[in-house]
């Protein structure tokens, strides 16, 4: 019985599903987002760690360019911006927040300069730059986190998504086919799956996609895709 499983509001797949998700822009392998909401370096730093992420650090000179094209975009100007680096805990000695390496500057003219000494967290657009400033500033946000990239060949889907012993099905991954993308977003997977049961006349058709949709999404799929059945119509041989 061949089981033809319909992926649908997936975008850039098919299989390397490294994609950031709504509202995240991407950079390199990391997902990027402005919070536009004006708080304090730690707030900020706070609320990206809700997001899984961290206050964005920054690398490159392509990667600054990237990150203040993203704040005009969403803030409409480039507006000073917070970024994930302090020197609270040393003076003079500045750290991600991410813990990457400090491998990249790019201060704004005779900065940081630890004024009033009491300078300790990074803006941006300073008035392009960086500039060091006292943490208790209110600044709209931009937040970073690691793309954790998921592959999902065809072949492994189906021999751990369904458990033998949950529903009266045994999958046979040596037999699925490359799968096809279709237009519109649409991604089909064929699986071969031996059963006892009629699938189609039976509720284990409703299990089976309910624990491989719940199975990719533990895998790193976002959750707003539909999977369905298009056709139970082929005799095993
Ligand atoms: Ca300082
Ligand atoms: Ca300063």
């Amino acid at each position: 019985m061949l089981i033809f499983l319909i992926f649908s509001g997936l975008c850039a797949l098919p299989f390397t599903l490294s994609q950031c998700q709504n509202g995240w822009s991407q950079f390199g392998s990391r997902c990027f987002s402005v919070f536009t909401t004006s708080a304090n370096w730690l707030a900020s730093e706070q609320n990206c760690v809700n997001m899984g992420g961290h206050l964005a650090s920054v690398h490159s000179s392509e990667e600054y360019t990237f990150i203040r094209a993203l704040v005009l975009n969403v803030t409409s100007s480039n507006s000073r911006t917070w970024l994930g680096a302090t020197d609270a805990v040393q003076e003079g000695v500045w750290v991600w927040t991410d813990g990457s390496a400090f491998d990249y500057i790019n201060w704004s003219t005779g900065q940081p300069d630890n004024a009033g000494s009491a300078e300790n967290c990074m803006e941006m657009n300073f008035p392009v730059n960086w500039n060091d400033v006292t943490c208790n500033s209110l600044f709209p946000s931009v937040c970073a986190k690691t793309i954790t990239t998921t592959t999902v060949p065809s072949t492994t889907v189906p021999s751990t998504a369904v458990p033998s012993t949950a529903v009266p099905l045994t999958t046979v991954p040596s037999t699925t086919v490359p799968s096809t993308t279709e237009p519109g977003n649409v991604m089909v997977l064929r699986l071969k799956v031996i059963s006892n049961k009629d699938l189609a006349a039976s509720n284990s058709s409703q299990l089976l996609l309910q624990q491989l949709k719940g199975k990719l999404i533990d895998e790193g799929l976002p959750n707003n895709f539909t999977l369905r059945l298009r056709s139970i119509n082929k005799k095993s041989p």
